[in-house]
């Protein structure tokens, strides 16, 4: 088996990265075999519980307030249209709900209780349930933990040094912070990053660096490749060549061997052949419906054709075997 640990130098993760592109899908796919099985590829859903309106100035987002970009705004959905859009979700193959705000971060008022008991609805229906809400205190993590949250997505973006040129209204220390939160109150930490931002190879290797070496591995590392969306600032990046791609998951997929490495946006921009080299590398989950939070993403029609023709089966929920499964402790609303 290949070693678990957080003390990979960079040097180190420099010279995975680095290895011959196809050296480098064999011996990420030879990982992914030791804890994973192959075949499995799981179906995840996103839902944009609050859109648009958000104080922040993330450069690659369609949701920041300051930036002038074709989202609907909308405020936070009733607990009802969630779970009939969760129920959908499930009856579609999904067992992983992501509700994500554009909020800076989560306060204490009656929004937040909404959201917690969305979390209570979603989790009673047998999926992972997942937020990304921006920031969290140790007392919100471990609210929505007692309202049964199973993983919490705050990504890192990108390296240390990039950062300031990506995001100012709030720092690399925060978002640690933030993570350090999730991970005390026992939920399942979700955090990885965006290329395509006009990183360099460094950022790249820089971010995987800070997220092999947290005191644990996050059980959930989406790597996603920039949507750019007209009206925000890197609304003219170019497209980040597919190989690039492929090394980062590949890369994640060595580092991190037991975490969930997730194909997450810019789908709609790859080939079939393209996304069967990404789960050859060792993603193994995506997001399925024609939209993210706010930009388009393949259709479940030619995903479903996908899944036929690579021989693919949509995992099951609560798989990750670390982390408690909480699920079947809370009464679900017909047993209440
Ligand atoms: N407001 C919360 C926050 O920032 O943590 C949650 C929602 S935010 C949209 C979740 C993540 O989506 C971001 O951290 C970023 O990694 C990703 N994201 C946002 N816009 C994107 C884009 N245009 N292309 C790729 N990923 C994007
Ligand atoms: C993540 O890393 N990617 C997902 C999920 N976490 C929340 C979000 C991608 C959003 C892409 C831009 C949009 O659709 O607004
Ligand atoms: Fe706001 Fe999150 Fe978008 Fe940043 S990424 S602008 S915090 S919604």
């Amino acid at each position: 088996m290949s070693d678990i640990r957080n003390t990979w130098t960079r040097k180190e993760i420099e010279a995975v990265y680095h290895q011959p592109l196809l050296e480098l899908v064999y011996r990420a796919a030879t990982v992914h075999r030791q804890y994973h099985d192959p075949q499995e590829v799981q179906v995840c859903t996103l839902l944009s519980i609050k859109t648009g309106g958000c104080p922040e100035d993330c450069s690659y987002c369609p949701q920041a307030a300051r930036y002038h970009t074709n989202v609907k705004v909308h405020k936070l959905l009733e607990v009802d249209e969630v779970m009939g859009r969760a129920r959908e979700a499930k009856d579609a193959g999904s067992t992983r709900f992501c509700m994500g705000a554009a909020w800076r971060e989560v306060r204490d008022n009656r929004d937040f209780d909404k959201v917690l008991e969305m979390v209570k609805g979603v989790n009673g229906l047998g999926m992972e349930v997942c937020c990304t809400l921006g920031m969290l205190t140790e007392e919100q993590a471990q609210k929505l933990q007692n309202a049964g949250l199973y993983a919490y997505n705050h990504n890192l973006d990108t390296s240390v040094e990039h950062y300031g040129e990506i995001i100012s209204t709030r720092t690399y220390d925060d978002r640690l912070n933030t993570l350090e939160n999730v991970r005390k109150s026992g939920i399942s930490v979700c955090s990885g990053g965006i290329i395509g931002m006009g990183e360099t190879v460094e950022d790249r290797i820089g971010m995987l660096h800070t997220l092999v070496n947290l005191p644990e591995h996050p059980e959930s590392v989406p790597v996603n490749a920039l949507v750019p969306v007209e009206g925000t600032p890197l609304e003219n990046q170019p497209k980040v060549p597919v190989w690039d791609m492929i090394r980062m998951i590949a890369t994640a997929r060595i580092l991190m061997p037991k975490a969930m490495v997730r194909l997450s946006a810019g789908r709609v921009r790859m080939t079939l052949e393209e996304q069967a080299l990404c789960f050859m590398a060792g993603a193994n989950s995506i997001f399925a419906g024609d939209k993210l939070l706010t930009t388009p993403n393949p259709d479940v029609v030619s995903d479903g054709a996908m899944f036929q023709i690579l021989n693919l089966k949509p995992r099951a929920a609560f798989k990750e075997g670390e982390v408690p499964v909480k699920f079947e402790q809370i009464p679900t609303a017909q047993q209440a």
